[in-house]
């Protein structure tokens, strides 16, 4: 019997294979060796004060269980899920906060390293901020700007800035119900008062709170780390890029950056292309300084300068097995902590940059805020060291995929309607006549549970032949890049004919790398664009549009899934339900959430049924917006089919041999 494979990407899957055979342990024999505890896994277990734990179980543990104080399932099962958002939302947050800052570093020149590199985003931002540009100084600008992000963090009363960019009709369903969020910090301090031990009991209540905790996330840190992200190093324009372990070189020095924040990474950029540096390395006898990411710092510096990816969460460990990454730099989140001790079997340097986050066995660099070209220098001159120290050691499979990447939704706006009409006209037009079905945004972790990127796969080939456009963040997008999804061509040949259409038509590719999880960011704004423009909904509430995260693990995924649903978006998650002991907050999160904001929280383990729901939301949004129903088939695929008599497989319809997942990866 076949052996099941643990990763849908070809060249990860050898390497575990190889790691298998050299007795190298690896994410995917711990989640085999330690099954979820079931009581947990469901949100049953209460851990929140020292007379428990207490594990709410047995026969009608919904109307009956009780911990020792008396707290019940749907309380019990509700606290923790709170508690998951807000753990999210302060990750998300805090990075941001540290965006927020760098801006205000450098406008005030403290920061000499960096500049304002897009003066256009800056003045857009000010106008939404309502702060005076025209005729000022671009610093000066800066420092508004960065105070007033900086006030949104610990603001105390009224609601972040950014709320109001929502359609008018989204803010009111928010105040409606008391969500819309005060302060970022005040959100997830309230969150967890409100989660201790005799607080809070009532779920719907609690759950309440989850969401304006998450729409904190969403509108404030996620936004505010994108827009800043932006004003400081470019807003992403398409760039062509590559994925998976081949980017790595055997004659260059190998520099990985893994984590999340974009500034220590662009310093690092900048540094390794200086001749001096690149002098360094060939001293040490290499050709060159090759950079690749992990992770979300390398949709970040994938998305401005084509820096390839070496993949996502589960590929970190792998990537050192391949024995050429000289050095790999850390900042935060996402980290395995086991990538230290794989390390030592290796030559692999793991640096640790981040005064927030060390790790056993690592080499600490603190990243100087102020001065990150003297911290990217050291960094860089300890992987030149290190070259030398390679050795034949590890797999050495080196297999990549090339990908388009680079879609702000400054950018899929100029794409649609060009320089001096941008729009989303063009795309509410395609979705209103039917070529394209309805948008899906494909988000979130990769997880070594499943086969792990296998989800992301089977769903994006399958959305795109149903004609349903995606926009991809995350290691959702690494999981599509490795597979060569992001490759417009590829893509292209296995949508359906009208989404296809449209993609020629426009010249952009059915799956659109966003960048990062905080960039989900973009997501909300494109959504608000397209309620703006017309002919769908008003508001962002009853779009044709679903949000996907098959194979989440983090928190965070929770905080995006939640915000997403308070802004109106049913969101599909994949795997076991955290909140799956409680029938009550399961169905608040489904039923209630989607009676009050159009959105909802699923927990859905089977990829099918995942495909299921989303086009049946999707149906029915167009059915409730009485828009032409949408016919497979219908547009389009006359001249496909020509285009496939021209290559002569007329013989085959057009979609055959496209619903499987494409192992076409190297
Ligand atoms: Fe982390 Fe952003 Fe998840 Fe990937 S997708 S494993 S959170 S890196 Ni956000």
């Amino acid at each position: 019997m076949d052996k099941p494979i643990k990763s849908a990407g070809t060249s990860a899957e050898e390497i575990i294979t190889w790691a298998e055979d050299h007795k190298i342990e690896t994410c995917f024999d711990r989640a085999e060796r330690l099954k979820p505890c079931p009581i947990g896994e469901t949100g049953a277990c209460c851990r929140v004060c020292h007379m428990g734990p207490c594990r709410l179980v047995g026969k009608n543990a919904e109307e009956e269980a009780m911990g020792v104080c008396g707290a019940t399932l749907p309380t019990v099962v509700a606290r923790n899920f709170l508690r998951m958002i807000a753990a999210g939302t302060a990750a998300h947050s805090d990075h941001s906060r540290d965006m927020a800052n760098t801006l205000l570093a450098v406008a005030t020149g403290e920061n000499k390293d960096f500049q304002i590199k897009d003066v256009k985003k800056l003045y857009k931002v000010a106008g939404i901020l309502e702060i005076e540009f025209e005729g000022r100084p671009v610093n000066d600008v800066a420092k508004d700007v960065a105070e007033t992000f900086l006030q949104d963090f610990g603001r105390q009363t009224g609601e972040l800035n950014y709320c109001k960019r929502a359609p008018e009709k989204t803010q009111a369903r928010w105040a409606k119900y008391g969500i819309a969020p005060r302060g970022i910090d005040r959100e997830v301090v309230e969150t967890m008062h409100r989660t201790a031990v005799g607080v809070d009991h009532e779920a719907d209540h609690l759950l309440t709170q989850g969401l304006r905790t998450a729409l904190a996330d969403g509108w404030g840190g996620c936004m505010i780390s994108t827009d800043v992200s932006d004003i400081l190093f470019g807003t992403p324009k398409p760039v062509k890029a590559e994925a998976s372990f081949g980017i790595f070189k055997e004659d260059e020095v190998n520099m990985v950056v893994h984590g999340h924040e974009p500034t220590l990474a662009e310093a690092i950029i900048d540094v390794a292309s200086r001749p001096d540096m690149i002098e360094y390395a060939k001293s040490k006898g290499a050709k060159g300084i090759n950079l690749g990411g992990m992770c979300c710092t390398a949709n970040e510096v994938l998305m401005r300068h084509g820096i390839p990816t070496a993949g996502g969460f589960t590929n970190q460990e792998l990537a050192i097995m391949t024995g050429l990454v000289d050095a790999l730099s850390v900042d935060v989140q996402c980290i395995m902590p086991a990538i230290t001790q794989v390390s030592k079997k290796f030559h692999t340097k793991i640096i640790t940059t981040s005064h927030k986050a060390k790790m056993y066995d690592a080499i600490h660099i603190e990243h100087n805020e102020n001065n990150p070209t003297k911290t990217a220098e050291e960094i860089l001159k300890l992987a030149c060291d290190n070259y030398p120290n390679r050795t034949k050691e590890g797999s050495h499979i080196t297999k990549k995929e090339t990908l388009i990447g680079g879609f702000s939704d400054e950018y899929i706006e100029y794409m649609l309607g060009g320089k001096w009409r941008a729009s989303y006209r063009p795309l509410n037009d395609a979705i209103q006549s039917g070529r394209i079905r309805g948008v899906v945004g494909l988000a979130g972790c990769d997880n070594p549970r499943v086969p792990a990127t296998g989800i992301h796969k089977f769903l994006v080939n399958e959305l795109i032949r149903n004609d349903v456009l995606i926009v991809s963040t995350g290691c959702g997008s690494a999981a599509c890049a490795s597979a060569g999804y992001l490759k417009p061509e590829m893509a292209l040949e296995n949508a359906g004919p009208g989404l296809r259409e449209v993609c020629e038509a426009v010249g952009i590719p059915p799956i659109l790398h966003l960048g990062s999880c905080v960039d989900n960011s973009r997501i909300l704004t494109i959504a608000t664009a397209m309620a703006k423009e017309g002919g769908l909904s008003d508001e962002i509430a009853g779009m044709p549009a679903v949000g996907i995260a098959p194979e989440w693990m983090s928190e965070k995924a929770i905080a995006i899934g939640c915000y997403f649903a308070a802004s109106g978006v049913p969101v599909i998650f994949g795997g076991e339900s955290p909140v799956g002991a409680s029938e009550e907050v399961t169905k608040i999160m489904t039923e209630v959430w989607m009676e009050r904001y159009m959105g909802a929280l699923h927990f859905e383990p089977e990829p099918e049924k995942i495909l299921e729901m989303a086009l049946n939301y999707i149906d029915g949004a167009r059915d409730r917006l009485k828009l032409r129903k949408y016919e497979p088939g219908k547009f389009g695929a006359e001249r496909i089919l020509m285009d496939m008599a021209a290559r002569r497989e007329i013989k085959n319809a057009p979609h055959a041999g496209v619903g499987g997942i494409n192992e076409s990866e190297g």
